[in-house]
């Protein structure tokens, strides 16, 4: 029986070929003569000679009658591959499909080995590492992160050359780390720049592109796609990604995102990546300042679309919010309800293959990030491949995701707008009263920011070199832990169980005038939330930031995958496990200001009685519920997510005057130290 953790090593230097040396201990694919590509068959006795001498490990390979991989085959090897383009994500689709249907892990380590050779190995690490998250024979097993496997989608290029130079020069042991330039992207002269170590952090790009792993949006087989409010959560985890956007600009004196809603106007702002495919060997094209989106035809990508295409979608899904209904393929239409009417909305318009109906709603949210991703080079003249918006791996570096995304988020909340607001008795819990919520730290009530490095080693994804660790060393934002402290009254005379429900929110706009109820709401991030047993008097509760319900810990998010503990799915290693989904913890607080930024953070504990949901939890991964969810089960909170900053108030007021006895607030503020602090390493 082949040993699943093999599987990992397909991640291992994604271009090199699998009957070389892989991973730490050389391990060799010794693959059936049939299986070597026609370039190879020659010479494919030497080759396993070659590589098979000193190799530490030799795994056979089962000699399996393959399947038809003429569909994915069709993506030349060294291209881009891009999750928003149709024909690439059909392509995918298939791979997925043929790999989950493989018997067991052998046959699917024999299809890997055929296709590592031939498959484009973008798609090839994707669709591999969509299979080994779902197939129930590889649970436990994770791929390595992005990061290391590719990391030209996440540096300067200038890193691997400098790398190059330190693996071949030097011994491992004595190799110095590579800086990773901080803010290379562009010049102080451009505003948007201040934020740079917001769009361009490394955590943030890889757990936007695990939320996409975990979630895909194609498959053959419908129960990877359809999970649990898989379309609130795009919602949800989109809308926050947008209130943290707009708190880190607030702090750097830049006004909130304007929606991109004039597809025939131009993007003031420009990107140019500096990020080089190792695969394409292609530079990321860049996308000029003042471009407009155009009519699409390119033939090579089977795209033909026309910009007023959007626009016809688009009309189609104001007319579905502002009449309440959707209109389903056999000219029916269906009632958008209080309770599902979200997921629905949000699965018409990722698209998704769970859309009701795709033909009539079309694929707005997809088609953006294409149109945007080629508005370069619209008809392929220029031979380009898309830019970053093409991959969910890169969106996150460039400002126009962010327009793209906020106006995405105000088709949701018109529809959210049209929702009954709720009344004083759907937000209290009876005879649970939070007197207060503070944070302890050395000023209390403030939360303090800076600089920190770190390093990631890029040996894994450094093909055709020298093998040895190479650390790359990189400067992100970081917070000082803290902990919460929650006073709270339970005077209903039994104990009960509680969900703490913990926000965090600007207080003005960025001229200063306060905001009222119905802009903070839009800017409220969520920090944490849990449940809670509340014993009969008073209450203390304390908790510490590290355990916040969206983020994943440092490690997990840079995780190595050679230090796992343990076998892959046993209790040693399951804290490893699942997903680098989840917000990066370093980035858990906006940066805040020298001065001190003010916020307010809000408390309020519902009743978990009618939270709950019945499912046993056990297994891994569930720390950061709720940007990602529980894999293979539902979503861990009854309410609706964002819950109770979803809808609108009844009336426009402040903040304070929506304040029910079980909620609090407490005014904070936010000071960053402009100084780096090395991190150690564990
Ligand atoms: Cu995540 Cu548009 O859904 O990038």
């Amino acid at each position: 029986m082949a040993d699943k953790n093999n599987l990992l090593l397909f991640f291992d230097r994604p271009t090199e070929p699998c009957f070389m040396q892989k991973g730490d201990d050389k391990t060799v694919f010794q693959i059936p003569d049939n299986f070597y590509p026609e370039k190879y068959k020659k010479v494919g006795n030497q080759l396993a000679d070659r590589f098979g001498t000193d190799a530490g490990r030799m795994v056979p390979v089962r000699n399996i009658a393959l399947p038809d991989l003429s569909l994915p085959q069709q993506l030349p090897y060294h291209n881009q591959f891009s999750l928003f383009v149709p024909k690439h994500r059909r392509m995918a689709a298939k791979l997925i499909d043929i790999f989950m249907g493989m018997r067991d892990v052998e046959d699917l380590q024999s299809v890997c080995s055929y296709c590592q050779l031939r498959i484009n190995p973008y798609m090839f690490n994707y669709c591999l590492s969509v299979a080994m998250l779902h197939r129930p024979d590889t649970k436990g097993l994770s791929p390595p992160t992005l990061v290391e496997t590719f990391p030209d989608k996440f540096m300067d290029p200038k890193v691997f050359r400098r790398a190059r130079e330190t693996s071949t020069t030097a011994p491992a042991g004595d190799r110095m780390p590579v800086l990773i330039p901080v803010n290379y992207t562009a010049s102080d002269a451009e505003p948007e720049q201040r934020i740079a170590y917001f769009r361009e952090d490394i955590g943030i790009n890889l757990h936007h592109w695990h939320w996409h792993l975990v979630y895909p949006f194609e498959a053959a087989d419908r129960a990877v796609v359809d999970k649990d409010r898989r379309g609130e959560l795009l919602y949800y985890m989109h809308q926050q990604i947008i209130a943290r956007y707009n708190a880190e600009r607030l702090c750097n004196n830049l006004g909130f995102v304007t929606r991109y809603n004039d597809f025939r106007g131009p993007i003031a702002e420009g990107y140019f990546p500096k990020m080089d495919s190792q695969v394409a060997s292609r530079a990321w094209p860049p996308r000029f300042s003042g471009t407009t989106i155009r009519d699409l035809d390119r033939p090579v990508d089977q795209i033909r679309s026309d910009v007023s295409e959007m626009e016809t979608w688009r009309d189609r899904f104001i007319q579905a919010i502002d009449s309440g209904t959707i209109v389903l393929p056999n000219g029916r239409t269906q009632r958008l309800d209080e309770e599902t009417g979200i997921d629905v909305l949000a699965n018409l318009m990722e698209s998704s293959i769970i859309s009701r109906n795709r033909a009539y709603y079309g694929d707005l949210h997809n088609m953006g990030h294409v149109f945007i991703s080629y508005a370069h080079d619209p008809d392929h003249r220029h031979l380009e491949q898309f830019g970053v918006m093409g991959d969910p791996a890169t969106a996150m570096r460039d400002p126009i995701f962010y327009r793209w995304h906020a106006y995405v988020d105000d088709i949701f909340q018109r529809y959210t707008a049209t929702l009954p607001a709720y009344t004083r008795e759907r937000l209290d819990f009876p005879g649970i009263r939070v007197s207060s919520i503070a944070i302890s730290g050395r000023t209390p009530n403030q939360f303090s920011t800076q600089w920190e490095q770190s390093s990631v080693n890029l040996a894994r994804g450094l093909d055709f070199m020298p093998r040895g660790a190479v650390l790359a060393r990189f400067t992100h934002l970081q917070h000082d832990e803290f902990e919460y402290t929650i006073e709270c009254d339970n005077t209903t005379g039994q104990a009960a169980m509680g969900t703490v429900r913990i926000f965090l929110a600007p207080t003005t706009d960025q001229a200063g005038n306060a905001l009222n109820f119905e802009e903070q709401r839009r800017l409220m991030i969520e920090l944490d939330k849990f449940t809670q047993g509340l014993r009969p008097g008073s209450n203390t509760i304390r908790r510490r930031s590290i355990d916040s319900s969206v983020t994943i810990p440092y490690e997990r998010t840079f995780r190595d995958e050679s230090q796992r503990p343990g076998d892959a799915g046993s209790a040693q290693s399951a804290d490893f496990d699942f997903c680098g989904c989840g917000w990066p913890h370093h980035m858990l607080i906006p940066k805040g200001t020298q001065q001190g930024w003010n916020c307010v953070l809000f408390c309020m504990i519902t009743n978990w009685n009618e939270d709950r949901v019945e499912q046993d939890t056990v297994g891994t991964c569930n720390d950061a519920a709720s940007y990602c969810g529980i894999r293979d089960r539902r979503y861990p909170d009854r309410k609706p997510m964002g819950f109770p900053f979803d809808r609108p108030a009844p009336s426009t007021g402040s903040l304070g005057d929506f304040l029910t006895p079980n909620m609090t607030v407490q005014n904070c503020s936010i000071r960053f130290t402009d100084a780096v602090r090395q991190r150690q390493q564990r």
